[in-house]
């Protein structure tokens, strides 16, 4: 079953439409982009939320980085596997990925066999902006919200499970 943070944090009800920015000092492709509005778009798909990004970083709701080490929050990013990413409860918005993974990015299965390591960016993704929304793990193995993700592997479809709990919140 989902959970949620103590307090049952959220995005306030008249915040319907939510928008997000990557840290400017992380150049990023249109690929890589493409992969966080994908994650965006499976659970504005299944509420009344709508995600846009936007070029301000000081303004936007969600704030993207990624970054290695030591990166100023406490939670210091620790290389290759570990932690991966984390994101914080509403209305923090920051969603922070460790820049020393070997992310796969193109979904591409043949990617994940020459990749020693590879965690896909869409699964992390999904998982961190369920994080952001207010959900926290899940007990139900195929969630999206479970706290466990298999290296080379793909899991970015909402279980009923996920549904379940995002539409609670909104
Ligand atoms: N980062 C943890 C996570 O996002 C951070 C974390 C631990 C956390 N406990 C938490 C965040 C409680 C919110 C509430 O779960 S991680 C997974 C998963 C991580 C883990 O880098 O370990 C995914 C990032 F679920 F597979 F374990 C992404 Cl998908
Ligand atoms: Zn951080
Ligand atoms: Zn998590």
């Amino acid at each position: 079953h989902y959970t949620l943070f103590p307090g049952e944090p959220r995005w306030p009800r008249n915040r319907r439409d939510l928008t997000y920015a990557f840290d400017p000092r992380n150049p990023l492709t249109e690929e890589v982009k493409g992969v966080f509005s994908r994650a965006f778009q499976r659970w504005s798909d299944v509420t009344a939320l709508n995600f846009t990004l936007i070029d301000s970083f000081t303004r936007s709701d969600i704030t993207i980085g990624f970054y290695s080490g030591d990166h100023g929050d406490g939670e210091p990013f620790d290389g290759v596997l570990g932690t991966l990413a984390h994101a914080f409860s509403p209305p923090s918005g920051k969603f922070h990925l460790d820049a020393d993974e070997n992310w796969v990015v193109s979904g591409d299965l043949d990617s994940f066999l020459s990749v020693t390591a590879a965690v896909d960016l869409e699964s992390v993704a999904v998982h961190e902006i369920g994080h952001l929304l207010g959900l926290g793990h899940s007990s139900v193995e195929d969630s999206i919200m479970y706290p466990t993700i298999t290296t080379g592997k793909r899991k970015v479809d909402l279980t009923n499970d996920d549904v379940e709990g995002i539409q609670y919140l909104y």
